[in-house]
Formats: structure tokens, sequence, C-alpha cells
């Protein structure tokens, strides 16, 4: 039997890696890796307590919140204020970002952009849910977190990640060498190195888009469903829809798979759904880490640049030749998204 390598013993092999951390990236991994294993017991008994249903409330994205969207936005800026290792989070949940006063938190050198529980309409019908987060390095030179430290292309990221609460909770994440996933063992509650160096197969048979909104889509992006759905054996199609409407589910899918996800702008939204900070950039950095690809269709999504906490972008991404035959049909027509 092979030698079982725990997140904790990875962080700390790797951290030379990452030679600025000295220690504080590893405990900001940890702070994340603490705060999944509280809301992944919560997910796991939703169905057993009364923490199922919604809180009543709704979120700054004027959605009905639900009661574990609240307790995992609660549990990740509790987790990462108490290790003293951000000066500030910004959270899907939140209108405004949240900086932390504490000495050592205004002595810190990151900042964490997060989606606490990314799917959440799912939660009530037990589909997989994700937590996806994304760290910076601050641009300011101390004091709590200000709006600039949030405000970064995604290419300055210096490390993204996701937990898939599923039927295995996985933490999957990079910091710039690579992307790798550990597996929760409930039993000690440990995360163990299941999937090391992931990559992503170069191309796929799988595509993932809410096929029900096609009449919005730009026509680049319903020439490429009927190329997806046309019978061409020699080129493996039809290719196979896929939809989980978890994109931590669909993303996880994929990466292990192959395929590619797409969530367009439309005419009713130009900028798509998904937000640019703390669903795509992370995303798009795990995926190029994993040898795929992200764009908003035309341009690279970590370059875009950052002007609002919760903006939205179209995103398509997964493997690399699948991504790059979708933007071949998008290149067509020049759709180009409102902001870009
Ligand atoms: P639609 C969940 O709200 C989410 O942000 C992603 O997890 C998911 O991929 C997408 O929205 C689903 O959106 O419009 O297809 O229901």
């Amino acid at each position: 039997m092979s030698r079982v390598t725990t997140l904790a013993e990875f962080i700390v092999e790797k951290q030379t890696d990452f030679p600025y951390a000295q220690g504080e990236l590893s405990r900001l991994l940890t702070a994340i890796r603490l705060a999944a294993k509280i809301v992944n017991r919560e997910v796991n008994k939703a169905g057993l307590v009364d923490i199922l249903g919604a809180v009543g409330g709704e979120n700054v994205q004027g959605e009905e919140q639900q009661k574990l969207d609240v307790f995992a936005n609660e549990r990740f800026i509790n987790a990462l204020e108490n290790q003293g290792v951000v000066c500030g989070v910004a959270s899907e949940e939140n209108e405004d970002f949240i900086p932390f006063h504490s000495d050592m938190a205004q002595q810190s050198k990151y900042v964490v952009a997060m989606d606490p529980l990314d799917g959440s309409s799912n939660i009530d019908v037990n589909v997989s849910i994700g937590t996806i987060f994304s760290i910076f390095r601050r641009v300011t030179d101390h004091g709590p977190a200000q709006l600039e430290d949030f405000l970064q292309k995604g290419l300055e990221q210096v490390a993204a990640g996701y937990v898939i609460y599923g039927s295995s909770t996985m933490l999957v994440y990079s910091t710039g060498n690579g992307v790798n996933g550990f597996t929760l063992d409930s039993s000690i509650g440990v995360f163990c190195l299941s999937h090391p160096k992931m990559r992503i197969p170069e191309t796929g048979k799988i595509y993932s888009i809410n096929e029900g909104n096609y009449v919005h889509f730009p026509q680049g992006v319903k020439e490429y469903l009927k190329y997806c759905q046309d019978h061409d054996p020699a080129t493996n199609r039809p290719y196979t829809a896929r939809y989980i409407g978890s994109l931590v589910a669909d993303f996880h899918r994929n990466l292990i798979k192959g395929g590619i996800y797409i969530y367009p702008g439309t005419t009713k939204n130009p900028n798509g759904k998904l937000r640019l900070l703390y669903e795509c950039d992370p995303l798009a950095f795990l995926i190029e880490q994993a040898g795929g690809r992200a764009s908003n269709g035309f341009k690279r999504i970590m370059e875009l640049d950052a002007t609002e906490l919760h903006q939205r972008t179209p995103m398509f991404i997964g493997s690399t030749k699948m991504v790059e035959e979708a933007e071949a049909f998008m290149a067509k027509y020049q759709e180009v998204p409102a902001r870009s």
C-alpha cells in the first residue's frame, strides 16, 4: 500500500515552492482546510437538522439565501480572520469586502476572494455543491484590506482552489506548481492526497451548458452547439451533453474526464451570470495549471480587468482544443461581451 500524504504534510513539503510564503500561505491553506471540514459536516447532515431551506433573506445577488450559504460564509470568514493570515476577504455573500483589523491581519500579505457555497440552489436536492477561493498578494502596504487589493487581474493570483461536497468531499488547489486533489477521509477528519498532478485531457467529448437559454445565446454559441451535436465519428461527434447546474461539479467532472463548460453572455445578460473575481478567475488559474484553457470567448479570463467586486463575465473553460473550437465559432461573429 503506497504512503498516504495528508494535506497538512503536503502543504509543509511544498511550501518551499513558494519562497515568499515563509509558512503564511501554509497557514492560509490550513484555515481553508479547517473551514472546509466544518462546512462538509453541515452539508452532509443538511437533511437531518433544521438547516435546510431558505433563511428567508436574500444575498447581495438578490438570490434567495440558503441557511448553508450563511453558515459556510461565516465559517470561512472566521477561519481566515482567526488565523490572522489575510487582511481581508471578498465574498459572493457580502456586498462589500470585509477588512480585518487585528494587528496580525493588518501585517499579513494576502487577501482572499471566495464563493463560500456555489450552486446553493442544489442544496435542498442533494446535488454536489462547492466552495471556490482565490488568493492574491495585497497591493497596499499594510493595514486592513482596501478595494484595490481585490481588483487585480486573475494573472496576479498566487493560489486558487475549490472544495467539492459530493459523493466524497475533495479539496483541489494550486499554488502555481500544478494542481493536486485531496479527498477527505471523514473517519479521521483528514484530507489525503488522492489526485496528484491533475491534468485535463487536451480534448474531450463532454459539453456543459444550460441549453434552456438557447434562444438568447450569441450566434457563435448556437453554431458551436450544432457542431457538438453533428454526426462525425472521425471527430468523436456528437459529443455528450452533461449539465449539473453546479459550477464546481461540472468543472470537476471536466477536469478529470475532459470537456468544456460554457456560461455565455446572452441578449438578456451580455456579461453572463458567473462572477469574475471568485468563480471565473480561480477556476481559470486551476485549468491553466492543469493544461486547459479559459476565456470569455475572445480573451483569456485571467487577463480581464477587474473593476467591481461582483462583476460578471461570460466563460468558456475546459480542454484546450474544445475551448479553441468554441472560440473559432465566436470569432466568426465578433459578438464581444459588453465588458472585456
Ligand atoms: P443556470 C449556481 O447558482 C451557479 O452560479 C453555478 O454553480 C451554475 O453552474 C450556474 O449558476 C447555473 O446557472 O442559469 O444554468 O441555472
